[in-house]
């Protein structure tokens, strides 16, 4: 039986690791894990259930300057997961010194209210994590500081641990074996857009959008996907799809083999690429692709 539950959000600027600790932590692949800004859109809520206790994970889009649409939304959406949660953790990444958007990363959760730890994280690439902690310490009034790395998984115990133990008492809010309330489709169409991010460079990364058309399970157990992924130019879709359509193959290989991991089942992936003119400006768009009004 639950006794003790809530929720932390994960804020910080992008690229600090907010992901990778998430997946870590629930021991899962549930968020997907790029070197390149604006890697995670949507907030992703992870579950763990330990002993008598449910701890709710938020993971939310780097704070950053907001140019597009798209990025007030990832704005708004970071703002509004602070909401209404029971701590906060402001992860930043301790190997370098702090920048202007760590500032804003502070000065969110400072408006959120809760209590504030800070996680130092990739503290694998530096020798002296607690030195490097001290610059961080005064963005905001950081009622702990743990130096972790979501990579080595050094330091995640005892964060967890006192975690745990700082949890209020409360009923659960999810079933025990929910790990993720991400909805499948929005899983696939992640694990593509990831290995579209590792696969490509500059423009194309932050154009593409992907859509989950079919999610079909056939008798034989193999899990039918088709999805298609928006870019915003032609020049974008050449790149994609590449000289004879190896870009995409590899693309399409490395998600299936992805996907069969998360399904456990054996998957086949029809990919398609598509050019939509300047979505990220559009809110039809947006909302049709979920970014917005996802409280
Ligand atoms: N060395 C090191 N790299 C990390 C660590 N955590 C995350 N990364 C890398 O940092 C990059 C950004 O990670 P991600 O989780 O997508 O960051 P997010 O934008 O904050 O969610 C990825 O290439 C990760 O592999 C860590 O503890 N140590
Ligand atoms: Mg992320």
């Amino acid at each position: 039986m639950i006794t003790h539950s809530g929720f932390i959000a994960l804020i910080g600027r992008p690229n600090v690791g907010k992901s990778t600790l998430l997946n870590a932590i629930l021991d899962r692949k549930i968020a997907i894990v790029s070197p390149k800004p604006q890697t995670t859109r949507m907030n992703i809520r992870g579950i763990l259930h330990r002993g008598g206790s449910e701890l709710i994970l938020v993971d939310t889009p780097g704070v950053n300057r907001a140019r597009r649409s798209l990025d007030r939304h990832l704005a708004r959406n970071a703002r509004s997961a602070a909401k209404a949660v029971d701590g906060l953790w402001h992860v930043v990444d301790v190997s370098r010194p702090p920048r202007e958007e760590d500032h804003w990363g502070a000065d969110l959760c400072r408006a959120a209210g809760a209590p504030i730890w800070l996680l130092a994280n990739k503290s694998d690439l530096v020798a002296t994590p607690e030195e490097r902690m001290t610059a961080y310490r005064m963005l905001a009034d950081y009622e702990r500081g743990y130096a972790v790395s979501a990579l080595t998984g050094t330091g995640i115990d005892r964060l967890l641990a006192d975690a745990l133990a700082c949890l209020p008492e409360g009923m659960a809010y999810f079933p025990e074996d929910m790990v993720t309330d991400q909805p499948e489709d929005t899983y696939v169409a992640e694990a593509v857009r990831e290995q579209i991010l590792l696969a490509t460079e500059d423009e194309v990364p932050h154009s593409v959008a992907v859509v989950v058309e079919e999610r079909t399970l056939r008798p034989n157990h193999t899990m039918y996907l088709r999805a298609t992924v928006y870019v915003e130019r032609e020049s974008q879709k050449a790149i994609l799809i590449g000289a004879g359509g190896r870009m995409l193959r590899r693309i399409g290989e490395t998600s299936r083999r992805g996907l069969e991991e998360y399904f456990q089942t054996r998957v086949y992936l029809d990919l398609w690429v598509k050019v939509r003119r300047h979505w990220r400006d559009q809110e039809d768009w947006l909302r049709r692709l979920g970014f917005t009004h996802r409280e």
